[in-house]
């Protein structure tokens, strides 16, 4: 195997709702997350609420939070989010562990709540200490910070008094919160990204609202699009130098045979995940999409300067996360779909699945890379991938995680294929959930990505105690020959 490039961004990454806990802790103020139980396979979690009239409510986070409802935290039950698996109290621990694994790189993100309580023009400067310390403690090992301003991250507050992103109000009370942590990081961090998934944001978990229809989400999704470009432009006053990304979930679909309406339909469902990024990286509203909102009567309400702004604040790089791909079959029931990144999915035919039911798919990650590249010719950064596995803990400790080192192995060699072969710029690798945490689909602990365990099972019950497992040496192993050694 061909070394990767001098340089190369290998490490991990997590997200602050899914591993920091915290949640009320050093000046953090509720977040929408928050309020978002367990779950698991069988169990979708629940978003709870306590109505205008002082009813208390609980609803699935593909139905709609009535409109004047509050987040609320339910005595006894459990969220999560509030301990996730503790890097809170844990951080200089697990640092010293991805050090040890020789991580150059490890991304991140920043609860916003920690900064500005409620998601207001205020500073916690108790949370800006919080995360320079976690940054000074990366510096201190060579690792790279790549730091994720929102990761499914909406303040309860502004949830729930402005209604999250469908109020232009939003947009000003990220920027404040943008501007402090650029300023307060500015010679430290390198590496950003706007939002996580921008793809797959919608209703109150990710965008604040109180409804999901497509015109309140679409009109919501222009405000974190405005959001993202004015981030990137003051990212850039700043400090010139930052490299600026967006974040996108690449869910590639093929059709399942040659029928031209399975062709088209899997070009519609690849559009759907290029828009986000016609609009980030080339900085407009794409043909296909002005068709789309004319066709089902949606009106984007823009204020001057708008799209012009959208342009000036395109972005550096394409962050994205890729775990598997689907297939479009337009004669199949919808009843034999699988939930893959949290959107309902028909599964290749021929492919594994994981315990999850996502389908395994390495060539396609270098179609990905491909695709992605042939069409926007900016680097692209891998700041997510990995298998979703349950792991097993052997009498005397151990962890054999073959099928996990197998998934990103196989991973590895097509992010190869794909720089050596196809010509490719790829900035990075930081394989998702590189310790364990609670997933962001279904809510458990026991869906686990993890080089390094955590003793804590869905119910948030276990001594957090961390182990490696296999795969911690295995990936050690790659990160010091730079790629070359995978076996
Ligand atoms: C992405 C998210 C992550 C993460 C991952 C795995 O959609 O950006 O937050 O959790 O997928 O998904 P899950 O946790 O549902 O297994």
């Amino acid at each position: 195997m061909k070394k990767f490039p001098d340089g190369f961004l290998w490490g991990g990454a997590t997200a602050a709702n899914q591993y920091e806990g915290g949640y009320l802790s050093g000046g953090k103020t509720l977040a929408v997350a928050d309020v978002f139980t367990g779950g698991d396979q069988n169990n979708p979690r629940m978003v709870s609420f306590k109505t205008k009239d002082g009813e208390v409510g609980r609803v699935t986070s593909k139905e709609s939070v009535p409109e004047g409802a509050t987040a609320h935290v339910i005595p006894d039950q459990y969220y999560p989010s509030h301990v996730a698996t503790d890097f809170y109290h844990h951080w200089k621990e697990d640092i010293a562990l991805f050090a040890e694994m020789g991580f150059k790189s490890y991304r991140f993100s920043i609860n916003w709540t920690r900064i500005c309580p409620d998601g207001l023009q205020e500073v916690n400067e108790e949370g800006v200490q919080f995360y320079g310390d976690v940054i000074d403690e990366l510096l201190k090992y060579g690792i790279e910070p790549v730091i994720t301003l929102n990761h499914f991250d909406m303040p309860a507050h502004l949830a729930d008094v402005y209604d999250g992103w469908s109020s232009r109000e939003t947009i000003d009370n990220f920027l404040f919160y943008c501007d402090v942590v650029f300023n307060a990081y500015k010679d430290k961090v390198k590496y950003w990204m706007t939002f996580n998934e921008i793809n797959i944001l919608s209703g109150y978990t990710k965008l604040g609202i109180h409804s999901n229809d497509p015109q309140t989400t679409y009109q919501a999704k222009h405000h974190v699009f405005v959001a993202s470009a004015k981030a990137v432009e003051l990212g850039r006053q700043i400090n010139p130098d930052f490299e600026i990304g967006m974040m996108v979930c690449y869910l590639l679909n093929y059709p399942i045979d040659s029928k031209p309406e399975n062709v088209f339909a899997s070009l519609q469902f690849n559009r759907d995940l290029e828009f986000y990024m016609d609009v980030q990286v080339n900085g407009e509203y794409p043909h296909y999409k002005l068709k789309e909102f004319e066709r089902e009567g949606i009106e984007i309400k823009m204020e001057d300067g708008d799209l012009e702004l959208l342009k000036r604040g395109t972005v550096d790089y394409i962050g994205f996360s890729y775990y598997m791909t689907s297939v479009s079959d337009v004669y199949a029931s919808e009843e034999g779909r699988v939930i893959g990144n949290q959107m309902a999915v028909h599964t290749n035919p021929y492919l594994e699945v994981s315990d999850w039911g996502w389908a395994v798919d390495p060539l396609g990650l270098r179609v990905a890379l491909s695709k992605i590249y042939d069409r926007y010719r900016v680097p692209m950064f891998i700041v997510e991938n990995g298998l979703g596995a349950y792991d097993t803990v052997e009498e005397d400790g151990s962890i054999n995680d073959d099928y996990r080192i197998n998934y990103l192995r196989d991973h590895i060699k097509a992010m190869n294929d794909a720089i050596h072969l196809d010509g490719v710029e790829l900035l990075g690798y930081t394989p998702w959930g590189c310790i364990d945490l609670v997933s962001a689909g279904t809510g458990e602990m026991e869906k686990r990505y993890g080089f390094i365990h955590i003793d804590l099972d869905n119910d948030g019950n276990g001594d957090m105690s961390r182990s490696k497992k296999k795969s911690f040496d295995w990936y050690k192993q790659v990160i010091e020959s730079n790629g070359e050694n995978l076996d």
